[in-house]
């Protein structure tokens, strides 16, 4: 068994090379973390965080196979394991130089058999990691509950027909935020896992909703009594494990969120994997949650975009980090939230190294997008070409249609003085081929 320190002994700190050459995979040739991008570094731009269940709790195992990747951390009692987890994972984070993790409860310490012996797994396993962030400086991007694994939770969390689950589940978050607020967590996430259903035939979803606002209400009024000074986030996705799932896409969040009066309390964390399981486009949520200021974080990770499921692959695609970044630069950052690897490396590449290339490889990715993101931006010239293409809307009709005091009858009025409008080309071979100029 290795000894806490040496889970990566052959392995250095990461280092920013930018002339290393294309076989050259443990270091990085284009994120470099001090570097200022219109007035800020690109570590602040990009706010990188690892995942605790995918990169230091995930075996391998699939339905179809047993566990593949037999990390030496996750050896001994459940409570060692745990430990000797928290050990390694600092010890990755330092060396890959990333400032934030994100973890679920359920990860960072077994679940006991009763609430008050999960409890207190979590305040021993969360004492070492205080200790560690206080050592290294690396902090909590965010902490979440999971409210899905555990057999009670088969039925859903906060929309279970039975009110008992509800309550657990409410115990749950409660322990949740005092550990987000024992960590500093800048952020909370909650992923409703199992909020949704498979047949509408025992489903009354009015009420399955109520009650999930009721949840949120609790959690918001919670934070407020201990002072947790965090950002609340919801992550969307539309299907997996439910066959419906209420957080469908970012506009049935924000839809829900205004419904309930729970907009301010919130913001989305999205994850690129659902939105492509939404049918939409990589980039369609980010873009969304942003046009309504509601981009609070992101899971940054990639499907595989000929399968149905949820891959979690670590995100390559630098024409995909450009467009997360262009919204993310646009909207001045993404803080407190960040670019959380909601991503495992695949089940064959069993190798400790293959942890750090997956990061480093994704990280540079997303160095490259923002690069990418700042010349689009900085050059303006497709800012300049759509600020043209709207350009009616800033002064007489369209003014009024902007500021919202238009009637129909203007609207009649106007075509009859005008005529008919003439036929603009949308130009969109030509959007496509400046922005291939920059990738
Ligand atoms: C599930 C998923 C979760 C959330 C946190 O698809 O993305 O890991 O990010 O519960
Ligand atoms: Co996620």
């Amino acid at each position: 068994m290795a000894t806490p320190g040496e889970f990566f002994a052959g392995t250095p700190k990461i280092p920013y090379r930018p002339t290393a050459g294309p076989g050259e995979v443990m270091c990085f040739k284009h994120y470099n973390a001090e570097e200022v991008l219109m007035g800020k570094k690109m570590e602040d731009w990009l706010r990188f965080s690892v995942c605790y269940w995918h990169s230091f709790c995930a075996t391998g195992a699939d339905p179809f196979g047993f566990p593949t990747l037999h990390r030496p951390w996750n050896e001994g009692t459940p409570m060692d394991a745990a430990k000797r987890r928290l050990q390694a994972a600092f010890e990755f984070f330092t060396k890959l130089g990333v400032k934030y993790y994100t973890f679920h409860d359920r990860d960072m310490a077994p679940e006991g058999s009763t609430l008050e012996e999960s409890n207190r797994n979590l305040d021993e396993v969360t004492d070492l990691a205080l200790q560690l962030q206080s050592q290294t400086g690396v902090r909590v991007l965010w902490v979440t509950c999971n409210l899905f694994a555990h057999q009670r939770y088969m039925n859903g969390a906060a929309t279970n027909p039975d009110c008992h689950v509800l309550a657990y589940a409410g115990a749950q978050v409660k322990k949740g935020l005092d550990i987000a607020k024992k960590l500093g967590a800048e952020n909370f996430v909650f992923w409703g896992g199992r909020e949704g259903f498979h047949s509408i035939l025992n489903t009354d979803v009015a009420s399955e909703l109520k009650h999930m606002a009721s949840f949120f209400r609790m959690a918001v009024d919670y934070k407020e009594r201990i002072g947790l000074k965090c950002q609340f986030l919801i992550e969307p996705k539309p299907k997996e494990p439910c066959k419906h799932q209420y957080d469908y896409d970012a506009m049935s969040v924000i839809g829900f969120l205004k419904h309930y009066g729970l907009d301010r309390h919130f913001k989305l964390n999205i994850e690129p994997n659902h939105t492509t399981l939404a049918g939409h486009s990589y980039e369609h949520d980010i873009v969304m949650a942003s046009a309504f200021g509601m981009l609070g974080s992101v899971d940054s990770n990639t499907g595989s975009p000929d399968l149905g499921w949820d891959t979690d692959q670590f995100p390559m695609d630098v024409k995909n980090t450009t467009l997360v970044m262009k919204s993310i630069v646009e909207q001045g950052g993404v803080q407190p939230g960040g670019l959380n690897f909601d991503a495992k490396v695949r089940r064959e590449s069993t190798d400790p190294e293959d942890l750090f290339i997956a990061h480093i490889g994704a990280m540079d990715a997303f160095a490259r997008g923002l690069r990418n993101a700042v010349h689009i931006i900085e050059e303006g010239l497709l800012a300049g070409m759509v600020k043209e293409r709207y350009s009616s809307f800033s002064h007489g009709i369209g003014q009024k249609v902007e500021d919202g005091s238009a009637t129909l009858e203007e609207m009649e009025a106007f075509v009859r003085q005008n005529g008919e409008p003439k036929v603009t080309s949308g130009k969109q071979e030509k959007y496509e081929s400046i922005f291939n100029h920059y990738v």
